[in-house]
């Protein structure tokens, strides 16, 4: 059988109203780029003449604009899963125009197995090679692709040819059984393999085959600066100290790291801290610091779901496979996210808050309670499942007016009874053993800027006496303080006590 290679605007009229489609990728890494934009435009041509044209969109993790981006813009999207960093989908779902669920991304595979989010009726997939009886060779991100390709009715694939052929042989792709009695994941090292460098698909449900060559869409990074460089240098502090204690092994623990600019320089700052030995990473997302480090000696190994790099990286990572395939692999996000793998290395978790309490609970999702940033994204499979978990940020946000620790977070994504370790530039507050009024002192103290410390210790002196101090009235009033007056620092804890 030989494919149906059509063009992207063919194929995206095989997707109707109302359908469900899967997309490969795992953030804008791997994610197709043709066919999403040719169905943004046949919805803005479909909504002209007044006809309804609306799709359930399910990825691994965000994806590039040509796909959040043009479809939110298209008004194309009526409902979406998991985590995105799109700002116009970002600005649609706070505006209720798109239904969006925000699932730990190790559990949208498992999810769509048991049919919580409804039929995938279309799989879109980005392949660097296929085969006539059906193999699916993937690009830089892998994602829900093994799942999505056996659920759906359809797969178009986007044979993308500004992805090396050379990535062949670095996905290691499995598909959790359905339970009861699934047997453990046999990982139990970064470098295990347990599945198959391909997807096999039945050729017959290859309803075609679109050959592009488009770069992925991927992020730069702002430079770092002295605030996150400290956070990074206070992060390689603590796990160095905790290595000195015999908390952490010689051999070290392989590292999760989150994504963003903070991630970014965390791992930076690790690299050259001599006193951490060279480490593995097991993690959903490596960026360009973990390739510079690969190079550099300094990690070993690195299992994740995505090569979530700048284009000129990438290009780096195929011009040299030979030295990166056998220190790098792709795998599905249930298996590079998996809780039960987490538990069993012994993952360092490390992920970005948006802010956290003096307690210990942190909020990486919503903006003063009720504003979608992104999303929970790996965060939540990582830190709950960790040997460590920590979270950092910078002690305040924009230009001052927020705290980042704040007395009670405005919505929860990690309880205290998860997080571990909370790390600004200001600190290290380590909440390992504390109670909460010991948690309470060492987050102030040690993690707030000192623009807010006065104010957060006061806010203790008006709470009500408990196993967690608080002011109802006043928890939140910080957060209330900003909206109204656009300054944090404003707060006068009478105001919530008349
Ligand atoms: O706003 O863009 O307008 O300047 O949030 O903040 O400091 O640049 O940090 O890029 O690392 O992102 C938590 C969003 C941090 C990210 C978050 C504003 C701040 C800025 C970005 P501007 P920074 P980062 C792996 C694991 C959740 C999911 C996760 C994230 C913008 O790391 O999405 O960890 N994490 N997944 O000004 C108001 C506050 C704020 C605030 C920051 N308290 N109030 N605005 N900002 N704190 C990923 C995957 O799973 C794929």
């Amino acid at each position: 059988m030989s494919f149906n290679f059509i063009t992207a605007a063919e194929a995206a009229s095989y997707i109707k109203d109302g359908d469900i489609v899967g997309l490969s990728g795992f953030t804008p890494a791997g994610s197709p780029k043709a066919v999403t934009a040719e169905l943004a435009k046949i919805a803005e041509e479909k909504h002209a003449r007044g006809e309804s044209f609306q799709i359930g969109l399910i990825t691994g993790a965000s994806t590039g604009d040509s796909c959040d981006g043009m479809l939110t813009r298209a008004h194309a999207i009526k409902f979406r899963a998991p985590y995105t960093t799109n700002a116009d989908f970002r600005k649609a779902v706070n505006n209720g125009e798109i239904n969006y669920t925000d699932i730990h991304l190790s559990q949208v595979a498992q999810r769509l197995r048991s049919g919580f989010l409804g039929h995938v009726s279309v799989a879109i997939i980005e392949a660097c090679e296929i085969t006539e009886d059906g193999r699916i060779y993937l690009t830089a991100g892998v994602g829900i692709t093994p799942t999505i390709a056996r659920l759906a009715d359809k797969v178009i694939v986007e044979l993308n040819a500004a992805h090396s052929k050379s990535l062949i042989g670095m996905h290691d792709l499995y598909e959790m059984e359905r339970p009861p009695y699934r047997r453990p994941i046999p990982i139990v090292r970064p470098s295990d393999r347990i599945g198959l460098p391909y997807i096999q698909v039945d050729p017959s449900k290859i309803a075609g085959v679109v050959e592009t060559n488009m770069p992925d869409e991927a992020r730069g990074f702002h430079e770092s600066d002295p605030v996150t460089d400290k956070i990074g240098q206070n992060v390689a502090e603590f796990l160095a100290s905790d290595m000195r204690r015999g908390i952490i092994p010689s051999t070290f623990l392989p590292l999760q790291s989150g994504v963003g600019n903070i991630a970014n320089a965390v791992l930076s700052a690790l690299g050259k801290d001599p006193s951490i030995p060279p480490f593995e990473m097991y993690t959903e997302v490596i960026q360009n610091s973990v390739i510079k480090l690969v190079k550099e000696g300094r990690i070993k190994f690195g299992s994740t779901c995505s090569l979530s790099v700048t284009n000129d990286c990438l290009q780096d990572i195929y011009d040299n496979m030979d030295f990166f395939r056998h220190k790098l692999v792709l795998r599905p996000s249930e298996i590079s996210n998996c809780p039960e793998v987490v538990r069993r290395i012994g993952v360092i978790s490390m992920n970005t808050a948006i802010e956290a309490d003096i307690y210990g609970n942190v909020n990486s999702t919503h903006i003063c309670g009720t504003k979608m940033m992104n999303g929970i994204g790996g965060s939540g499979d990582f830190t709950r499942s960790a040997y460590i978990s920590i979270f950092s940020c910078p002690s305040t946000a924009k230009g001052g007016c927020i705290s980042s620790i704040v007395p009670m977070v405005s919505h929860l994504d990690h309880s205290e009874h998860s997080v571990n370790v909370i790390i600004t530039e200001q600190g290290i507050a380590d909440l390992r053993g504390k109670s909460p009024m010991e948690r309470a002192e060492a987050v102030i103290e040690n993690c707030a800027h000192p623009d807010y410390k006065q104010l957060l210790w006061d806010y203790l002196k008006i709470s009500t006496k408990g196993q967690t101090c608080h002011s109802l009235s006043a928890a939140l009033g910080m957060h209330q303080v900003f909206i109204n007056k656009g300054d944090m620092r404003l707060t006068d804890w009478a105001e919530f006590q008349k």
